[in-house]
């Protein structure tokens, strides 16, 4: 059996193979991203027994998103091949203002996923099921899915949930919607960026105030680092790695990864949180949405060095 389940949409990804506004593009190159698998396949990387439950269509694209995750390593055999609908994309641009993300995913194959998709999960032995909160965005019928995620009796696992809040996809309602899902959570992830925009949270502790019952809390704090809140016992503060950002998307992603499989080893929160860094800051310097893993023996330098001498 998989030590981890990630559940939710993926997609063509198509990244400007030239400088220039999107529309004066002509070539791209065309990758594969989406939150949940993003994070399976760098949980796969680390050597943590990962599984993707999805949909994708009958098509090329959804054939290239099958191939590109379960060539990291990624067991995909819960994943449904639609033949009524397609696979979603998105593209970046580079020249955008904001998020650089633009979706072409409604009517997508993943977006008519409902509570039966649970079916294709085997949760044999399983220690996490992995979700976030695009899921509860993309239709009526993939919200309850996550609602009944929530409510699979938690006999060997724990549910992890990544805010991951996408503006775009949300008209409204947003704000209580993410609170219950999240709160339902064992493990939750979210930017303080996020937080303050979908509940007005602020600081790490006002994060807490809106989550009130998950047992482990990380709130990211970008560049400045992240904190690991949990009950009974003192915060965790642990500084992000100084990196040069060539673009954000999967950064989220990887360090979720990081820090789960970090977790699931028992290592401790400071270091858990550090590998988190590590991992994001391998996306953070590139465009696409994973990246390939840092030598181990570099990952070792940076989870023993003193921030102050990260450069
Ligand atoms: O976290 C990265 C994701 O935002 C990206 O892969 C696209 O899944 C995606 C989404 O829905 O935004």
């Amino acid at each position: 059996g998989v030590e981890v389940v990630c559940l939710g949409e993926s997609m063509a990804v198509f990244v400007p193979a030239e400088p220039g506004p999107a529309d004066q593009v002509t070539s791209w190159t065309r990758t594969v991203g989406g939150a949940e698998s993003n994070v399976a396949r760098t949980l796969a990387g680390l050597g943590v027994r990962a599984a993707w439950v999805s949909a994708v269509g009958a098509d090329p694209f959804g054939r290239a998103v099958l191939a590109a995750v379960s060539a990291a390593g990624v067991d995909v055999t819960g994943v449904a091949v639609d033949p009524t609908r397609p696979t979603g994309l998105y593209i970046k641009e580079s020249d955008a203002a904001g998020s650089p993300v633009r979706y072409y995913r409604r009517g997508s194959a993943a977006s008519a996923m409902g509570p039966d998709a649970l079916d294709r999960v085997d949760l044999a032995g399983a220690r996490l099921v992995h979700v976030s909160g695009i899921t509860a965005a993309l239709s009526p019928t993939c919200l309850a899915l996550l609602r009944a995620v929530m409510d699979l009796p938690r006999t060997t696992h724990q549910v992890s949930f990544d805010l991951n809040w996408r503006p775009a996809l949300w008209a409204d309602g947003d704000a209580g919607v993410l609170q219950e899902l999240a709160d339902r959570a064992d493990i939750v992830l979210v930017g303080l960026d996020e937080a303050e925009v979908v509940w007005g949270a602020t600081t790490p502790a006002e994060v807490r105030t809106v989550l009130p019952t998950p047992s482990t809390l990380v709130v990211k704090q970008g560049a400045v680092g992240a904190t690991l809140l949990r009950h009974g016992l003192p915060e965790v503060f642990e500084p992000a790695l100084r990196v040069e950002v060539v673009e954000p998307v999967g950064a989220g992603d990887a360090f979720a990864a990081g820090f789960l499989a970090a977790t699931l080893r028992d290592e401790p929160p400071a270091r858990a949180l550090r590998a988190g860094h590590i991992r994001a800051a391998t996306v953070l310097r590139t465009h696409h949405d994973v990246a390939d893993p840092l030598p181990a023996p570099a990952v070792d330098d940076l989870l023993d060095a003193d921030p102050a001498t990260w450069a």
